[in-house]
């Protein structure tokens, strides 16, 4: 019997990065996910399907086995701690940084302080909290799921933690970058028992993977 391959993937950016990378070992999908409402697609190989799920699930279906492996970026990974996840491979995917903002016009330099107290907005509460407690600055958080770039303009919080790549939107909205927390890119996650058990048809596709991400990094 073959073994089952399950692949979870999120829609937008991830999905059309990860295409290059599935083609390389050899696997297309069925359907294109941003035009079908189709949530479980086939592949060329009948063994071999991918899970569309919201780009935060995608460590907990691999954690949980009802996906052998996943793409998802670190900010999402750091966010879900990566237990059960073994971690192969940095893709140089979905590349952005992680950053702090404020608006326009707010003393940040004089704000952030040791000592110190910041009201910062975002979908990251343990990556704002720890690079915070690093400075010594104290933080009221506000965990919100999204459009974080609207809290300062309306007096919600002093800051943001958030995901910059062009920085148009903070352009846009009239915010400033004023601290860079890390580089962000997406990786290969693989559920711990399925790396043991479907080694043999795994490992192919994580060596593919891993000349495309070669090339590009
Ligand atoms: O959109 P949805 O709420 O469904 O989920 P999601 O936002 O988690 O998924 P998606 O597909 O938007 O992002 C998936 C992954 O792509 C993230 O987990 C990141 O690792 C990575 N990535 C890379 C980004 C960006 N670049 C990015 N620019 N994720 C989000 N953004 C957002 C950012 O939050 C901000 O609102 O884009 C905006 C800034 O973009 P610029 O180009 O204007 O600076
Ligand atoms: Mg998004």
């Amino acid at each position: 019997m073959t073994t089952q391959l399950t692949i979870a993937l999120s829609k937008g950016r991830i999905f059309e990065e990860t295409l290059p990378l599935l083609s390389e070992a050899g696997i297309e999908a069925a359907e294109n996910p941003e035009q079908s409402r189709k949530l479980i697609i086939g592949t060329n190989h009948d063994h071999i399907r991918l899970i569309i799920v919201r780009a935060t699930d995608v460590p907990t279906y691999v954690q949980y086995g009802a996906a052998d492996f996943g793409i998802a970026g670190k900010d999402v990974l750091t966010e879900h701690g990566g237990e059960g996840l073994y971690q192969p491979l940095d893709l140089q995917i979905a590349k952005c940084r992680m950053m702090v903002a404020v608006a326009e016009d707010f003393d940040y330099e004089r704000a952030s302080q040791p000592g110190c107290r910041l009201r910062v907005a975002s979908k990251y509460p343990h990556i704002a909290a720890e690079h915070f407690a690093s400075k010594g600055v104290h933080i009221d958080l506000i965990k919100l799921y999204g459009s974080m770039e609207l809290a300062p303009l309306v007096g919600l919080s002093d800051a943001i933690v958030d995901l910059v790549s062009s920085g148009n939107t903070l352009k846009a909205n009239h915010l400033k970058a004023v601290e860079h927390i890390s580089d962000i890119s997406s990786r290969l996650v693989v559920n711990k028992a399925a790396l043991k058990l479907k080694y043999h048809v795994l490992q192919p596709i994580i060596d593919a993977f891993a000349k495309v991400a070669r090339c590009t990094s």
